[in-house]
């Protein structure tokens, strides 16, 4: 029996049930299965939670690039590594083989070096989803220097916070970018950034939109001519299992972004393992994850979690409504992908588009459908399992964050049956406890509680960047002994579980304990609603009382809005209590959102305060818009 190829529900337990009783042994087969190892570890794992402290396969060395190109050289190097898709359907997409993609990393990293980049340097990656930005990832970590990709989406301040929060030495960036129909001046708003960044002493530029940009005397320089005169080889760096691979910022509930610090050895195996494993990937499928590289998902299943396997990623750098609705299903009928992965944001606003849109396009190659991000509601699983995966595809709906690098709670297709809007079951090695506000765990099914884990796993960051008492605070803190995620869970009658969303999220009304989940979930019961947000804010009476945003269906837009007012009211009030009726409900065409689909309750908070003056940093939405709206309206 392989760790890798979980056939049915009994051999997952079987799995499972040895990797709880003998962890170390269980990853040690793991990473003992594929991989180059350059010098074998003298311990599997050490872990002190209280420091916290983990160190996995220690005193191993490797190198990361190694693992995800040279190893198939031999045998597989015309294999496609990367099919890149452009923005602009009629543009060709390209197919970078693993030997291909061995030059351009090795041309890459001797630009690094040549440029000053030593072992244990950052980086700032500012990039679109064109090849350089996975080029620039592994060349970094060819040569052993830290990648801190920052989504090029985001604005030049939240761009100079990060580049400064890393000590970045050099950015690389790209004269513009391609969104839809729109194109964007990166280099302008790099530029922007790079007024406040002082330590960056280069500047490299991919030539991508063929923009006229300002380039500066003595720090900016163009990568293609620097990329043709370089040597295609490159000795790899050999890195300790625990070397930093790089840093990826997340935001923080303060508004100051955390930058999550991944190691290498143990992100490589929990990574490659986990891939495998959830998406069933089979020599020659093509597989695509449509998350932007710039945010974990990218990083660990565009890029290290595939190429560590040797499989066909797919690159997409455009959006799912350019030039229409039906781009993702064309582009799946095109590339034949088998396992597709995505948003449950993506499917919603997919879902709301004509059917034609879907039906046009041969989905036949499908194998396997997955979602992340957010929990997913009912209507889009089953929309999803319906009209894209013919109801011949499990859905993995998979639980993981930056923090832990890679997936933690999900099913494994054709081994475990799946349930809308259930995670379902911790992969094996994954250890998970919800606790009750006690601090103790809450044993058994049937239960509700907060999501910690037990036991460290290889992929889960070690520290924040130079600033690890944060991570402590954040992460270990809460609950003696255990990794606490942030995030609220239950667990049904069979040991499924099913997030319920961050538990910060709560709001004390009156003395009470209240989570906005299960208010925002009556409130979505209610036939004419799509979508709400609860935030709280200060009340002089209730301490905090409860604001709702509300959007409508087409179907509620034309009812009178103090009936529906009452109606949800009453909804609350039967499902929650009465104590949870909303002092205030809007109705919005839509709420703040990032671009994987999270509400920014950070705003609405403020808005429903009334405190508007400085709503921090919007860039990062994709829906900025709205935001004047709600405040236009808001009551
Ligand atoms: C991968 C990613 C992490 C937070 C996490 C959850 C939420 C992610 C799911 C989910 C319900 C899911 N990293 N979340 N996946 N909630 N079901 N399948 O999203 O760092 O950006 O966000 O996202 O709250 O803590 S992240």
């Amino acid at each position: 029996m392989s760790n890798y190829h979980i056939k049915n529900l009994e051999e997952y337990f079987q799995v499972y049930r040895k990797s709880v009783r003998e962890p170390a042994n269980f990853w040690e087969e793991v990473a003992e299965e594929h991989f180059t190892w350059r010098q074998r570890w003298d311990n599997v794992v050490s872990w002190d939670f209280s420091k916290p402290e983990v160190k996995w396969f220690e005193n191993a060395k490797l190198n990361i690039t190694e693992n995800c190109i040279d190893r198939f050289l031999f045998n597989d190097g015309d294999r496609t590594a990367i099919i890149w898709e452009p923005n602009d359907p009629s543009e060709n997409a390209k197919h970078i083989s693993y030997s291909e993609l061995h030059k351009m990393v090795n041309k890459f990293a001797n630009v690094l070096k040549e440029n000053g980049i030593e072992k244990g340097d950052r980086v700032c990656i500012y990039l679109p989803m064109i090849p350089e930005l996975a080029a620039a990832m592994l060349a970094c970590a060819r040569i052993g220097a830290v990648h801190s990709v920052v989504f090029a989406g985001f604005s030049s301040k939240a761009l100079a916070t990060r580049t400064n929060d890393a000590d970045c030495k050099m950015m690389i960036t790209a004269d513009g970018s391609f969104r839809g129909n729109k194109t964007i001046d990166l280099k302008g708003i790099a530029d922007k950034a790079l007024e406040e960044c002082p330590g960056v002493e280069t500047v490299l530029v991919a030539k991508r939109i063929e923009a006229d940009i300002e380039m500066k005397e003595g720090r900016d320089k163009w990568l293609q001519p620097l990329l043709d005169e370089a040597s295609d080889e490159c000795i790899p760096e050999i890195m300790d299992a625990e070397d930093p691979l790089f840093i990826l910022y997340t935001s923080g509930s303060t508004g100051k972004p955390k930058g999550m610090l991944h190691t290498t050895a143990g992100y490589m195996v929990y990574t490659a393992y986990t891939f495998k494993n959830i998406f069933q990937y089979r020599q020659n499928d093509v597989y695509w994850c449509t998350a932007d590289i710039g945010w974990i998902t990218g990083h660990s299943y565009i890029l290290y979690g595939p190429l560590a396997n040797g499989a066909t990623t797919v690159m997409f750098e455009g959006v799912p409504s350019y030039p229409d609705a039906g781009r993702f299903w064309e582009i799946v009928e095109k590339h034949k992908i088998n396992q597709f992965y995505t948003a449950p944001t993506a499917i919603r606003s997919l879902a709301k588009t004509s059917s034609d849109f879907v039906e046009k396009y041969d989905l036949s190659s499908l194998k396997v459908l997955g979602t992340v991000g957010e929990p997913i509601n009912e209507e889009a699983w089953h929309w999803y399992n319906d009209h894209i995966g013919k109801k011949r595809c499990p859905i993995v709906d998979t639980w993981w964050q930056t923090e832990t690098g890679g997936i933690m709670i999900s099913p494994i297709p054709f081994a475990t049956p799946t349930k809308p809007t259930y995670a379902t079951l911790p992969l094996p090695g994954v250890q998970p406890a919800l606790m009750d506000e006690n601090g103790n765990e809450i044993k058994g099914n049937q239960v509700e509680g907060r999501l910690c884990i037990k036991h460290p796993w290889p992929g889960m960051a070690r520290s924040v960047w130079r600033n690890h008492q944060r991570y402590k605070d954040t992460y270990f803190a809460t609950f003696e002994n255990m990794y606490f995620t942030g995030d609220g869970a239950l667990r049904d009658d069979t040991g499924y579980y099913r997030i319920t969303g961050r538990v910060d999220d709560v709001i004390i009304v009156s003395g009470h304990n209240l989570g906005t989940a299960p208010i925002e979930d009556a409130i979505n019961e209610h036939p004419a609603v799509a979508e709400s947000a609860v935030v709280g804010f200060p009340h002089e009476v209730k301490g905090n009382a409860l604001y709702g945003f509300v959007i409508l269906k087409e179907t509620g837009e034309s009812r009178n809005k103090e009936n529906l007012r009452k109606e949800i009211n009453q909804q609350i009030s039967e499902k929650v209590g009465p104590i949870a009726k909303p002092e205030k409900i809007q109705f919005v065409s839509g709420l703040p959102k990032t671009r994987s689909g999270k509400i920014m309750r950070r705003i609405l908070r403020k808005i429903a305060s009334k405190n508007t003056e400085n709503l921090g940093d919007t860039s990062t939405l994709l829906n900025p818009e709205v935001v004047d709206e709600i405040i236009e309206n808001s009551l």
